[in-house]
């Protein structure tokens, strides 16, 4: 029996507290409600309660601190859990924590399913042809109320008229954020900006 989303909460709230990060459980709580939001107004017909499990749980990871990510991110790729290139993984520590959450919330929680394992695994790089699902959790981690930031407004507009046209979106600015940083553009992060960018070609 999967456990339920009410549940995982009060679980949720003593982990991101146990490391100080109180704010990432109010934001996780912020993506399940947009992400919900996102399925009513455009009529996705998705089930709620996976959708809050996926908001709840996307940025599990998180709370730990790079170097114990990094830990399991050797050990999953090592096990070919991940099936990704490590040197090029390691250039980009900020997409570690969606990649390594799927194994760590099936041996915390129980919670087994290939649909919320890939809204996680892509929370943050996204990838070409997304289901609805990541899609939304992709989408509302960039959105929901807590962001505050200019472009997360404008995306956010955006979301609620056409989810590929905010994915275009998304990543433009996101890629455009990198460039400016100088820091790595993970190779999925681009392939997903060109698949929606040429979507219509
Ligand atoms: O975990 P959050 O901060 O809530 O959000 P997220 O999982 O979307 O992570 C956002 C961060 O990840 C943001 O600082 C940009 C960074 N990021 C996204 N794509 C890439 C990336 N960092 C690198 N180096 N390369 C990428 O392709
Ligand atoms: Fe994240």
């Amino acid at each position: 029996m999967i456990k339920k989303s009410y549940e995982i909460e009060k679980e949720l709230e003593k982990h991101f507290a146990s490391f100080s990060k109180e704010s990432r459980f109010n934001h996780s709580k912020s993506v399940a409600q947009m992400a919900c939001y996102l399925n009513e107004i455009h009529n996705l017909g998705l089930d709620e309660e996976k959708i809050r499990l996926c908001g709840l749980l996307h940025d599990y990871a998180k709370a730990f601190p790079l170097e114990i990510q990094e830990k399991y991110l050797i050990e999953q790729v090592n096990e070919g859990i991940i099936k990704a290139n490590l040197e090029e993984l390691k250039k980009a520590p900020l997409i570690w924590h969606g990649f390594i959450c799927p194994t760590l919330i099936h041996e915390k929680f129980q919670i087994v399913d290939k649909e919320i394992d890939d809204a996680i695994f892509y929370h943050t790089t996204g990838k070409p042809a997304m289901s609805d699902l990541t899609k939304i959790i992709f989408l509302s981690d960039y959105i929901e109320p807590t962001r505050t930031f200019e472009e997360a407004a404008v995306v956010r507009e955006i979301a609620y008229k056409s989810l590929d046209d905010a994915v275009e979106s998304c990543l433009e600015k996101t890629i455009d954020h990198l460039k400016q940083t100088n820091q790595f553009i993970y190779p999925l992060t681009l392939e997903t900006y060109n698949y929606y960018k040429n979507r219509r070609k």
